[in-house]
């Protein structure tokens, strides 16, 4: 399960309604084009949030379908609706998903307890692994070295995808944890996270920039620390025009100017303007 996976962008038609055709699309050219070691499907970046629990299990058969075992798979199956959690845990497994991975459960302020139960009734229901998804900007859930200690002495969680920027925590997991499996969640983080030891990414940036993340990652591997550099900077030059832009809208678009279905975004998310339709096919045609 080491590597780059990108988190899957679905495509959705106009009225919010998964596009299947768009979807497989989008599958193909992670795999064919980008070329990334595996898929992090019903993440954020799917616009998991946002969708009804058949919705989310559409989309875990349509990967598998397309994929097949051409690359790994990471079902993020996390959601404050605990049984929902473990349905789609058992779903996903059942489907042949290499792992699982879950959010830490966000909004009511769960304490530590209540978040240890929630990893080990998930993945105690099924023959499974399972990666912890900490992003503790967007849930407002920090977990310590050493409680994370303690959630990995279930030896089925097997690592967590790291979106923070506190490489001093990064880096003491390293050292505190070599055999359990550390991904970066921040794509324009990537390098520096490398240099750290991790052992993989998972990003939405690679639906279109798994070349580059490739390049850096495995520079940074080799210890190439400047040329590694000068593809994060070309990266974050994209990154940052990408965030203010829209994320996930512009992704969208640039995937359509490669000839990809990739659709629209699910409501409440806007629709890009005309202005920013056209910056990102001048974002397109400046990095790809
Ligand atoms: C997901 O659940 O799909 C992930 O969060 C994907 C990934 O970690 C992304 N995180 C967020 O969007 C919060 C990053 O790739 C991120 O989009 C990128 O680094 C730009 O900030």
């Amino acid at each position: 399960m080491k590597g780059l996976f990108t988190a899957l962008i679905v495509s959705y038609d106009k009225d919010g309604e998964i596009n299947e055709k768009g979807l497989r699309e989008i599958i193909r050219y992670n795999v064919d084009v980008c070329k990334v070691d595996g898929l992090y499907v019903n993440g954020s970046t799917g616009e998991n949030f946002m969708i009804s629990t058949e919705e989310k299990k559409q989309i875990f058969r349509i990967v598998k379908d397309e994929v097949k075992d051409q690359v790994e798979l990471i079902a993020q199956v996390g959601s404050i609706n605990l049984k929902e959690s473990i349905e789609l845990a058992k779903y996903a497994t059942d489907l042949g998903y290499g792992a699982l991975s879950a959010v830490t459960p966000f909004y009511y302020k769960f304490d530590f307890e209540e978040i240890k139960h929630y990893y080990n009734e998930i993945i105690n229901s099924v023959d499974n692994k399972m990666i912890i998804y900490s992003i503790p900007f967007l849930t407002g859930v920090n977990i310590s070295l050493e409680q994370f200690a303690e959630l990995f002495e279930n030896e089925k969680i097997i690592g967590v995808k790291f979106t923070a920027g506190d490489f001093y925590l990064l880096e003491r997991m390293r050292k505190t944890f070599p055999d359990k499996l550390l991904y970066a969640g921040f794509d324009e983080m990537l390098l520096s996270a490398a240099v750290l030891g991790v052992d993989g990414a998972i990003g939405s940036t690679f639906n279109v920039n798994g070349q580059r993340a490739r390049e850096i990652y495995e520079l940074a591997n080799k210890g190439e620390i400047a040329k590694a550099r000068e593809i994060q900077h070309e990266t974050n030059d994209f990154i940052t025009e990408l965030l203010n832009n829209g994320l996930y809208q512009t992704l969208k678009e640039i995937l359509k100017e490669k000839g990809v279905d990739a659709g629209y975004c699910r409501q409440p998310m806007k629709e890009l303007s005309e202005e920013k339709v056209d910056t990102a096919k001048r974002i397109a045609a400046t990095y790809f």
